[in-house]
């Protein structure tokens, strides 16, 4: 059976790949950008939570298959959570993310190291054809850096540094970030559901 990943964007559906097989789902995992007659969705929810399910109903409604949605971002204590779910186009231009992660740090100039706590969030959001909808969330906490450091990853992951860790999200291999991130632990928390979906 088939399952849609509703993202666009290709680093998560890297990740989602190795996640999800990791926990031993099976469905063929079918990108968004195979059904482009699906327009962009309007992520006008308040919580990662709303924006995920929004992304996975429009994928379901359209597709009558089952579809996984992730809404993350970048929640900094100082910042009373911002970026938040506006971490995608914190610099104005969607997807920038060399933009985003400047700006954020000339944000954070003046905040010293015991100040500069901060977390990653994702929700993943399955819904299934027939309305049945779940929503399971992650974090993954650690510290700001001042300057970036790491080619992995995408994101913010060359300047969060996660708690128990001396290296940035970008400086850990694929297989030790989904070991410990947001959307590890969230699909994780998820992939129960997945493999009881109903067969089509
Ligand atoms: P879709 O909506 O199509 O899934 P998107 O990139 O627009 O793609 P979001 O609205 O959920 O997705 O925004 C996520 C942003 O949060 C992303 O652009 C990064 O800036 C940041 N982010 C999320 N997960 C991250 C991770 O694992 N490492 C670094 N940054 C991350």
């Amino acid at each position: 059976h088939r399952l849609v990943l509703a993202t666009r964007n290709a680093h998560k559906v890297t990740e989602l790949r190795s996640i999800l097989a990791d926990a031993g789902i099976t469905a063929e995992l079918v990108g968004a950008d195979a059904f482009p007659e699906v327009g962009d969705v309007k992520e006008t929810g308040v919580t990662f939570a709303e924006n995920a399910l929004l992304k996975a109903r429009a994928l379901a409604a359209a597709t009558r298959l089952p579809a996984v949605a992730d809404d993350s971002g970048l929640c900094v204590d100082v910042l009373g959570g911002a970026p938040g779910i506006f971490s995608a186009r914190w610099a104005g231009r969607h997807g920038d993310d060399r933009a985003n992660l400047e700006l954020l740090l000339a944000q954070l100039a003046d905040v010293s190291d015991p100040h500069r706590g901060a977390h990653f969030a994702c929700a993943a959001a399955l819904v299934l054809p027939d309305g049945t909808e779940r929503v399971t969330e992650g974090r993954l906490r650690g510290t700001l850096r001042h300057a970036p450091a790491g080619a992995g990853g995408f994101g913010y992951d060359p300047i969060l540094q996660p708690d128990g860790d001396t290296r940035t999200c970008a400086e850990l291999s694929p297989a030790e970030k989904n070991a410990i991130s947001h959307r590890g632990l969230a699909f994780r928390a998820l992939a129960a559901e997945i493999a009881a979906m109903p067969t089509s």
